[in-house]
């Protein structure tokens, strides 16, 4: 995945058109779309193939089974087309080593979730969070999945990994994120779902968090 605008598109719509109209639409200024349960389990793994036209596609799975069950699923996500796949990390190194196993024989990557975005990411997963990156960077693993809600949590794990991995970080907008501040802390790429898929206009909204990004962050240089 190449870095240009810095945002990746979070396509959680349960519908096939309107997946394709959007992602048609913002083509240009995403460097990702990020599919998930909502779009696969109405469409089908069909649709990353498709969405794979416009943009590489990250499978957010959130792999979290034992390893020959994380392997089969990772094996069919990426013989569909997907660039990448998204994680879980507290299941321990043998799942995380077989998810990375099958993605280095397709040539792609794997993304590691360390702390969620949402309040409930604080309770259990947080404590775990730097643990979990630690074995994410020794395992090889190609990144990790940090909150942009949290941009402190961000810096933290930047620290704690060096330029080693790749940090994508959901929690930009709906959740109250703001994804200069996140990119500032340590994010290579920032996730956004509903304030560009609730958009009268996606290509629009697209470009609003594109302009933040950079006035925010040509004003801290
Ligand atoms: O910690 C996480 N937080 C999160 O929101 C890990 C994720 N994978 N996500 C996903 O990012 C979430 O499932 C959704 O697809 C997207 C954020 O969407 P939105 O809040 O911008 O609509």
């Amino acid at each position: 995945m190449e870095k240009n605008t810095c945002i990746i598109l979070a396509l959680d719509v349960p519908e096939r058109e309107e997946a394709l109209r959007i992602a048609e639409d913002v083509q240009d200024f995403v460097d990702g779309i990020k599919v998930g349960y909502p779009l696969i389990l109405a469409t089908g793994l069909g649709i990353i193939r498709e969405l794979a036209n416009f943009a590489p596609v990250i499978a957010d799975f959130k792999v979290a089974d034992i390893p020959n069950t994380n392997r089969l699923i990772c094996e069919q996500v990426f013989e569909a087309g997907a660039n990448a796949i998204i994680v879980q990390g507290f299941t321990g190194r043998d799942s995380l080593d077989a998810c990375i196993e099958v993605a280095s024989k397709f040539g792609k990557d794997v993304f590691v979730v360390t702390e969620m975005s949402h309040p409930g990411g604080a309770e259990f997963l947080q404590p775990a969070a730097e643990i979990i990156a630690k074995m994410a960077a020794e395992a090889g693993a190609f990144g990790l999945v940090a909150p942009a809600t949290r941009p402190e949590r961000v810096k933290k794990l930047r620290n704690l990994i060096g330029d080693e991995l790749a940090i994508i970080a959901p929690g930009v907008g709906a959740q109250g994120g703001i994804a200069s501040k996140a990119i500032f802390a340590g994010a290579d790429w920032v996730i956004v779902g509903r304030i560009i898929c609730g958009a009268e206009s996606p290509k629009k909204a697209v470009y609003e968090i594109f302009k933040e990004i950079d006035t925010e962050l040509k004003g801290d240089t």
